[in-house]
């Protein structure tokens, strides 16, 4: 056997998911395991994504990741625990297979390419399809096909479970204590509400000021209105979100989802020392948001804000151009940040 044909290679992309019921706070931080169930809605390949290949070759001296060009360390636990795990399931499935050979190359040493379509740690979700990404592409190079694999995607990061799964997702916070059930599954698949537009308005592409997760772990440390979003808010939210889904009901959609973002960004000021997300440009999109529906006397258009300044948006097809016109006409994209401020009002100012 020559070098070449010990080497195998696979290529893969994740979308990004963007969360209308948001993952906030964890209750293992080891496995992972979140405090209240998420929903989200995972983009389409053709948007914001990330696409890995991992080659695996017996001539490889070690394992080796490089993120958007640049090697990372490979010995950082959460990337450990995806291949650690991805390589127990491989073997799990060929000593049922064949127990002598190593059939997949599970053996070998893999190394990792990712690259992002979009700014990395701005907010816009990139450790969900990063980590959505590496597992699958994984699992297709090891061979292993199973219904735990969002499992493991989410010992990388918790929100990148539901990006393993096309259209709406939800995540699944799960009884166990080894998280086992802490699983993402499909509620419709991206064919069922065609009309719906998602929307990005990137409002800052810098990396935010607090991570994810040191900010949710201030937050389970200190947010008493965590504690009763997580046990009762969101699990009678988890089903009327999922009906309205079916429904597809968009005004009601519109309304919880910007409702969850709210109370979101509310755990992160009711979180001690506060943490702001929201910038003025966030909270001019949020009243420009409700002025637009006020306007028609029903909900168009949505917000929803994750872990940065940046606004994604929820629309149906008939309403996208008009609400565009309108961002752009209060947000003109020629005019910088700083300047911007100075010369126009603010659109909440009445
Ligand atoms: C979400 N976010 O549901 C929420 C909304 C941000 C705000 O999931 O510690 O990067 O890796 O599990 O998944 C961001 O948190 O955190 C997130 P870890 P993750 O999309």
């Amino acid at each position: 056997e020559n070098d070449k044909q010990s080497l195998s290679m696979v290529t893969c992309t994740a979308p990004v998911n963007i969360a209308v019921i948001k993952y906030w706070g964890k209750r293992d931080e080891d496995l992972i395991l979140p405090m209240n169930s998420s929903l989200s809605l995972t983009l389409h390949q053709d948007q914001l994504k990330t696409t890995t290949t991992v080659a695996c070759s017996r001539n490889f001296q070690q394992d080796r990741i490089w993120l958007n060009g640049k090697e990372e360390d490979i010995s950082n636990p959460r990337l450990q625990s995806c291949l650690q795990e991805i390589r127990r399931f491989s073997r799990k499935r060929q000593n049922t297979v064949d127990s002598t050979s190593d059939v997949s190359g599970v053996s070998h040493k893999v190394h990792i390419c990712s690259v992002n379509n979009f700014p990395t740690a701005a907010g816009l979700a990139s450790s969900a399809s990063g980590y959505a990404c590496l597992v699958y592409t994984l699992s297709q190079l090891f061979g292993v096909e199973s219904e735990q694999l969002s499992a493991v995607a989410r010992q990388g990061s918790g929100s990148a479970c539901r990006s393993l799964y096309g259209g709406f997702v939800q995540w699944k916070l799960g009884e166990q204590l080894d998280g086992k059930d802490s699983l993402a599954e499909q509620v419709e698949s991206e064919s069922y509400w065609p009309e719906l537009r998602v929307l990005t308005l990137v409002v800052s592409a810098e990396q935010k000021s607090v991570g994810s997760t040191s900010g949710m772990h201030t937050s389970v440390e200190t947010s008493q209105l965590l504690k009763y979003r997580a046990d009762v808010v969101v699990p009678s939210r988890m089903e009327e979100m999922i009906r309205v889904i079916r429904e597809r009901d968009f005004p009601a959609f519109g309304e919880l989802t910007m409702k969850d973002s709210n109370q979101f960004h509310a755990i992160c000021l009711d979180t001690y020392p506060p943490i702001f997300y929201l910038n003025n440009m966030s909270h001019r999109i949020i009243s420009l948001v409700h002025r637009y529906n006020q306007y028609y006397g029903e909900t168009r258009v949505a917000y929803t804000f994750d872990a940065g300044p940046n606004a994604v948006i929820y629309t149906l097809q008939d309403h996208l151009s008009e609400f565009v016109q309108v961002v752009r006409h209060f947000f003109p994209p020629e005019v910088s940040g700083e300047e911007f401020f100075k010369g126009l009002p603010v659109c909440s100012a009445d």
